[in-house]
């Protein structure tokens, strides 16, 4: 029988940059989704094979409270891994998530955990966006960080409206963490 690694990942970044459009891109409308309304969030299962091993991914996702400091920190808890999500379109969404990525880190629990980054809204890049080598150069110099942790960050632009790169993204993080618990690198519970 396969093993089924239960993955724990949260989207962050700041409001309105399309964290809850690249959740149900990724499964479908139809899923269920339950409130914490403790910490202002909502979060949904979703089983699916990553290559030859089979996750289920439950997927966090904040409920409009993203300023609110104190939320923000209680639902970091017990992450495995995060979406960090900006909108190419808005430089200071990219500028923020470095707060975003401090307050992952601080609270989770686990410490320093695997993160990919994401563009999102590519679909409507111009001459103002953040580009992709800006990006790629934040997403390299993290990774001079992490590489003691046992992973890299890789960015990607995505659209949740085209459907580009979603699942390659959900993928991408799932398939880091698992290597990150056979590794013995990331603290289970
Ligand atoms: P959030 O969960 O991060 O707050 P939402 O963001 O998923 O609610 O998205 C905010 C708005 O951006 C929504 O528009 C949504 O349709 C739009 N959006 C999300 N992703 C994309 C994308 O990839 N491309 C484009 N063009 N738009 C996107 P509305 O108008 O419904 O508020
Ligand atoms: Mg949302």
């Amino acid at each position: 029988m396969t093993k089924n690694y239960f993955l724990k990942i949260s989207l962050l970044g700041d409001g309105a940059v399309g964290k809850t459009s690249l959740r149900e891109r990724f499964m479908g409308r139809g899923f269920r989704k339950e409130h914490m309304m403790t910490i202002g969030a909502d979060f949904a299962s979703y089983e699916r094979m990553i290559g030859d091993y089979k996750a289920t991914f439950q997927i966090w996702d904040m409920a409009g409270q993203e300023t609110f400091q104190s939320i923000r920190s209680r639902f970091f808890r017990g992450s495995m891994g995060a979406l960090c999500v900006f909108d190419v379109t808005r430089p200071d969404s990219f500028m923020n998530l470095k707060t975003w990525i401090e307050e992952l880190w601080r609270h989770n629990g686990r410490g320093v955990i695997p993160i990919t980054i994401l563009g999102n809204k590519a679909d409507l890049r111009d001459n103002h966006s953040v580009s992709v080598q800006q990006a790629e150069d934040y997403a390299r110099a993290i990774s001079q960080h992490t590489k003691k942790y046992g992973f890299e960050v890789v960015y990607m632009d995505t659209s949740a409206k085209e459907g580009l790169n979603v699942e390659r993204a959900f993928d991408t993080l799932g398939l880091t963490i698992i290597e990150m618990l056979q590794k013995g690198n990331l603290k289970i519970g």
